[in-house]
């Protein structure tokens, strides 16, 4: 055991200092490192539109889908200021965390004044303010989502520069929840697949993974998938997650990041911002952990209903890693909830929280919020220990925390 050991009294602000000062590995985000151009999205009003304030806005001051889409960047994000931060108070969690954003890069929010804001991120550069962003979230490296399907990504990957902070993982829905589709577009890049997916396509479509996973380097493949994904189930999604993605993943010792209980769309015209959640089935993650034990799983769950049977179920496969407070979970109360149900379930072979950031500056805030409840947590799981007698020091302290902050995630994936 090295380090003081700490009192009880001053647990609280040496883990919260230890929660703020550690650099974080953010396991899933929707950034782009500079290769990728104007795919990564920053400033104050890709913030204002972000797809959440976008649904919000709606709520208060509905109007015609089509005009709102027809409207700039710039004028959409005037509107969504006008009515959800100067008409009514900005507490929700999304509308807050622009706040929070603009304050911690040093920014006047009292002032209200929108095009103040957006005349210091007009002397901004994109790689000046990674640096800034990244420095002042305290981000040591974000892993990206990269879609083989996504013609605006594909051709970035040309670029054989990488940014090291930027890590890939292989994305991988448009094959597995829509086959038909993605047979039309495996045929066109010269696999010799049908939709049939017989053996000779199933060999086709490994193919396909492995020479992606050779372009992109990924720490893992992901797939979000609805809160009716079933595996064993003879259909085209369980034919390609046994003979095509398990088979590829064990190869390459490539986890399965499972994203379980997304209700894509459920209302079309607010676009990105239109899907829904729903309860999902674990049974599933238990028959993928029980009969493919020399795969990787990693688990999020959407809907909050879920949380407590992915513990349990976590709890049982130890080639399984639960992750996130993601999208809707994204909130104080649930993220508190949540993390004392995971702590208090499994320890600390969890990776709490990932931002899900898709405008760089969100990272601020997002990791700040949740930063501050992580610690609350933590503090008291120690503080129950240490009334047993039990004392913890700093560095026991330190090293706790860089494992739910990437350490316990990078050793499970063995990266
Ligand atoms: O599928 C996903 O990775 C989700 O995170 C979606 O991108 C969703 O639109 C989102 O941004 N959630 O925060
Ligand atoms: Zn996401």
């Amino acid at each position: 055991m090295t380090g003081r050991l700490i009192s009880s009294v001053e647990l609280s602000g040496v883990v919260e200092k230890c929660v703020f000062d550690t650099p974080v590995l953010d396991i899933h985000t929707h950034l782009y490192d500079t290769r990728f151009g104007s795919l990564l999205l920053w400033g104050i009003d890709e913030l204002l539109t972000y797809h959440y304030l976008v649904a919000e806005v709606f709520r208060v001051a509905p109007m015609e889908y089509d005009k709102f889409w027809a409207m700039s960047k710039q004028e959409q994000a005037d509107y969504i200021w006008q009515h959800l931060f100067i008409e009514r108070s900005p507490i929700s969690e999304a509308c807050r965390g622009v706040l929070t954003c603009m304050s911690a890069l040093g920014l006047n929010v009292g002032k209200r004044d929108l095009n103040l804001l957006r005349s210091y991120f007009a002397e901004q550069t994109t790689s000046g303010y990674i640096d800034k962003v990244f420095e002042t979230a305290n981000i040591r490296g974000v892993i990206m989502t990269n879609d083989p399907f996504d013609d605006a990504e594909r051709p970035c990957w040309d670029c054989e520069e990488r940014d090291p902070r930027f890590k890939a993982a292989l994305r991988i829905d448009a094959l597995l929840n829509n086959w038909p589709a993605a047979c039309i577009r495996l045929s066109e890049w010269g696999f010799a697949v049908n939709e049939s997916l017989d053996d000779a396509t199933c060999a086709e479509v490994r193919r396909f993974l492995k020479t992606w996973a050779k372009r992109f380097d990924p720490v893992y493949m992901a797939a979000s998938l609805p809160p009716d994904f079933c595996i064993p189930e003879n259909s085209a999604r369980g034919k390609l997650v046994e003979k095509c993605v398990l088979p590829v993943g064990e190869e390459l010792n490539l986890p399965f990041a499972m994203m379980i209980g997304v209700k894509k769309l459920i209302n079309p015209d607010l676009r990105l911002a239109g899907d829904g959640a729903a309860r999902s089935d674990l049974q599933t993650v238990e028959y993928l952990c029980r009969e493919y034990p020399k795969n990787k799983f990693l688990l999020t769950n959407l809907s909050r209903e879920d949380q407590h049977t992915a513990c349990v179920v976590t709890r049982k496969f130890h080639n399984l890693h639960l992750f996130g407070c993601w999208w809707f979970l994204n909130n104080p109360s649930i993220i508190e909830d949540m993390t004392r149900m995971r702590f208090e379930t499994l320890g600390l072979s969890i990776t709490p929280q990932h931002s899900d950031a898709r405008v760089l500056d969100q990272l601020v805030y997002k990791w700040s919020h949740s930063r501050k409840i992580i610690a609350k947590v933590l503090t008291d799981k120690y503080l129950d220990i240490t009334r047993t007698g039990w004392k913890v020091t700093e560095d026991e302290i330190a090293r706790d925390v860089k494992l739910i902050f990437g350490g316990a995630f990078e050793e499970f994936v063995g990266r």
